[in-house]
C-alpha cells in the first residue's frame, strides 16, 4: 500500500522531513528495546513502534510555542516536538542530564522549552491539562494550540470526558489527538467501547470528530493542519482519531497473547515508514538512516557519560518553591 503522498503532491523535501522524523523516533525506540534488554535502561519502556505517523503528523503542523500533553508511551511525542534525543536518552537512564533531571523515567518526558509538557503515566490525565493549557493561552491572548495525546483507553477516562466538554463550551483551542491503537494494554477497543469509532463521541460535545488513517502521515497532517487552523481562529477543539497499531507489545514484558499472528502481520502491511519510504526511494532513505544512526550514538555516548542524581538533589526541582 503506498502513502498519499504523490496524489497530494507535497513537495520531496517536505516528505523527507517527515520521514525522517519518523525514522528518528523508530530507530530510537528500537535502540532503546535493545538497551533495555542488555539491562542498561532501567524500569519499564511503552514502545511507539508502528504508531509514529501519529506523532510526527500532528506535531508537523505545531509551532515551537505550541504544546502537547503525552502519555506513558511518549518518547514519540517528545521527539515529534523538539526535545533532545540527548536529553531523552539520558533520562531513560536515569541520569542527571536527563529532561526531567533523571527523576522521572520513561513515562515523563518532555521539555517545556519545546512546549512539550512532562508526559503523565496516569492513563487520560493530560487532558484536563491540555484544557488548561489552553485556558492559559486564551487567557494570556496569544493564538497558541495545545495537542493532547491520548489512546482508546484513556477515552474511556472520566477525566477526558470532563476536559472535551470543558475545551468544547469554552472553545479552547485543543486538538484531542486520540491513537487509537485497538488496545488498551490487552483489553480490545471492541469491549469496552459500543460506538464504531471513537470520533462519534465528539458530536456529544458539539466539536468535529475526524478519523483518519493513523499509519498515514500526510493524511493525520491534513486532518491535525485543518484542526489547527480552527483552533487558532477561535473555533474551539477537534477530535481526531487515528486508526493506528504498535507493532510491539504494550510494554517491555508483553507476549501478546491477546491478539493473533495474522493480525499483526496485516497492519505490519501497512507500516507507516514503509509505505513514505517507497515514495521518496532508495538512496534519499539510505542516507536518512546513516544519519540517525549518528544522532542515536550521540545520545546513547551522552547518556552514559553522564552523572547519576545526587541524593541531595532528591527534593530540588520537584516543587514550585523548593523546601
Ligand atoms: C488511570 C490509570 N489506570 C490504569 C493504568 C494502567 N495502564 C497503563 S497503560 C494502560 C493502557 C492504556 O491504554 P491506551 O489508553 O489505549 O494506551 P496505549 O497503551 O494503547 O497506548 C493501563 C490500563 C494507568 N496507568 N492509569
Ligand atoms: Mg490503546
Amino acid at each position: 500500500m503506498s502513502a498519499t503522498a504523490p496524489a497530494r503532491g507535497q513537495a520531496a523535501a517536505e516528505l523527507l522531513c517527515l520521514y525522517r522524523e519518523m525514522l528518528l523516533i523508530r530507530r530510537f525506540e528500537e535502540r532503546c528495546n535493545a538497551l533495555f534488554l542488555q539491562g542498561r535502561i532501567p524500569s519499564t519502556l511503552h514502545l511507539y513502534i508502528g504508531q509514529e505517523a501519529v506523532a510526527v503528523g500532528i506535531c508537523s503542523v505545531l509551532r515551537r510555542d505550541d504544546y502537547l500533553t503525552s502519555t506513558h508511551r511518549p518518547h514519540g511525542h517528545a521527539l515529534a516536538k523538539g526535545v533532545s534525543p540527548r536529553a531523552i536518552m539520558a533520562e531513560l537512564f536515569a541520569k542527571a542530564t536527563g529532561c526531567c533531571r533523571g527523576k522521572g523515567g520513561s513515562m515523563h518526558v518532555g521539555d517545556i522549552a519545546v512546549g512539550a509538557v512532562p508526559a503523565i503515566a496516569i492513563v487520560g490525565a493530560g487532558a484536563p491539562i491540555a484544557a488548561g493549557i489552553g485556558l492559559s493561552a486564551r487567557m494570556r491572548g496569544t493564538d497558541q494550540v495545545v495537542a493532547c495525546f491520548f489512546g482508546d483507553g484513556g477515552a474511556n477516562e472520566g477525566a477526558v470526558h470532563e476536559a472535551m466538554n470543558m475545551a468544547a463550551i469554552w472553545r479552547l483551542p485543543v486538538l484531542f489527538a486520540c491513537e487509537n491503537n485497538l488496545y488498551g494494554a490487552s483489553t480490545p477497543v471492541s469491549e469496552v467501547i459500543a460506538v464504531p469509532d471513537i470520533a462519534d463521541r465528539a458530536a456529544a460535545y458539539g466539536m468535529p470528530g475526524v478519523v483518519v488513517d493513523g499509519m498515514d502521515v500526510l493524511a493525520v497532517r491534513e486532518a491535525a493542519a485543518a484542526a489547527v487552523v480552527r483552533a487558532r481562529g477561535g473555533g474551539g477543539p477537534t477530535l481526531i482519531e487515528c486508526k493506528t497499531y504498535r507493532l510491539c507489545g504494550h510494554s517491555r514484558s508483553d507476549a501478546c497473547g491477546y491478539r493473533t499472528r495474522e493480525e499483526e502481520a496485516a497492519w505490519k502491511e501497512r507500516d507507516p515508514l514503509a509505505r513514505l519510504s517507497g515514495a521518496l526511494g532508495g538512496e534519499a532513505v539510505a542516507g536518512l538512516e546513516e544519519e540517525v544512526a549518528a544522532v542515536i550514538d550521540d545520545a546513547v555516548a551522552f547518556a552514559e557519560a553522564s552523572p547519576d542524581p545526587q541524593p541531595e538533589d532528591t527534593l530540588r526541582h520537584v516543587f514550585w518553591e523548593e523546601p
